[in-house]
């Protein structure tokens, strides 16, 4: 097609075109939506990567099904497995990636709309993205409270209890119910602002969408919000959900650092880019 006539937003399913129609200050409303790929690099593993991804490797904590360490059901009656876990996946011990980076990066030159992580490492917040711009969408460990009578739990016993591989009750002795951070469970319903924040997919002018398999709903229903005419990117090891299946969809089916940068340096970013995770 001859690219002065091709009758989309984009005169390319390319990086470079989409690089353009950025420079040409037709994003400005840029929704990013996230899921674990994008923290592999840090050292956090995924969970279905064939492998690496931590259902492949979770034999060690006993499980039924791997699912089953985030089923509220397997975690009343053996809580140890998913603080096993979350003692490797607590937050902080973590440096965020280049690919969170460039999330900040877009913020800084006032092109962020919102982004929709369904990450539990905290790792957009900090590379510096900041709060209001973040929806976790799968909760995460910031606040937690006893799955029965729902009293909050101390932040300071929590971490002891994290740390330990122990498994904290209820403040109230006579409820004694178990304590679990503020992660999404599967069944569970997910935080408000997720169903509150959902219209934005409509009003973005470019969605990106990074390292998820794009398997858990309702996440993986976002990228259909999205307006058709608008421009949806892709970078992911693979091809996922319907993202290649509209006119303006580019895909850029590898690693997403290396897919990060390559955006970054069609855009001039580069350095910018290297020196603002330099500061991470
Ligand atoms: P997933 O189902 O494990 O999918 C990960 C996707 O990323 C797959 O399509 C991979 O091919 C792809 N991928 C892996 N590494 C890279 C890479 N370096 N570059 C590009 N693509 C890559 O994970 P989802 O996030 O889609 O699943 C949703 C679950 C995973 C959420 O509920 C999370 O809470 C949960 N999770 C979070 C973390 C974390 O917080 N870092 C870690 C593991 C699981």
């Amino acid at each position: 097609v001859d690219p002065s006539t091709r009758p989309f937003a984009l005169s390319a399913r390319t990086t470079e075109a989409l690089a353009k129609y950025i420079e040409a200050g037709k994003a400005k409303k840029i929704v990013v939506l996230t899921g674990a790929g994008i923290s592999t690099s840090a050292g956090i593993p995924d969970f279905r990567s064939p492998e690496t991804g931590l259902y492949a490797n979770l034999e060690r904590l006993n499980l039924p099904h791997p699912e089953a360490v985030f089923e509220l059901s397997f975690f009343r009656e053996n809580p140890l497995p998913f603080y096993t876990l979350a003692q490797e996946l607590y937050p902080g011990k973590y440096r965020p990636t280049i690919t969170h980076s460039f999330i900040n990066l877009l913020h800084q030159k006032g092109l962020l709309l919102k982004v929709f992580s369904q990450n539990i490492d905290c790792l957009e917040r900090e590379a510096g993205v900041p709060g209001d711009k973040i929806i976790e969408a799968h909760g995460s460990f910031a606040d937690q409270a006893c799955i029965d009578c729902k009293k909050s739990y101390p932040k300071d016993q929590m971490l002891a209890h994290i740390e330990n591989k122990t498994v904290p009750r209820c403040v109230d002795s006579s409820c004694n119910g178990l304590v679990k951070p503020k992660i999404v469970f599967f069944g569970e319903q997910l935080p408000s602002e997720f169903f509150d924040n959902r219209h934005l997919l409509d009003e973005a002018d470019l969605c990106i969408v990074l390292g998820t398999s794009l398997s858990v709903h309702p996440f993986a229903s976002l990228p259909g919000f999205v307006n058709e005419s608008v421009p949806r990117l892709l970078i992911n090891m693979e091809q996922v959900g319907n993202l290649g299946s509209r006119p303006d969809d580019v895909l850029i089916l590898k690693d997403c650092d290396a897919g990060i940068k390559e955006l970054a340096s069609a855009l001039g970013w580069s350095d910018e880019l290297e020196s603002l995770w330099a500061g991470t």
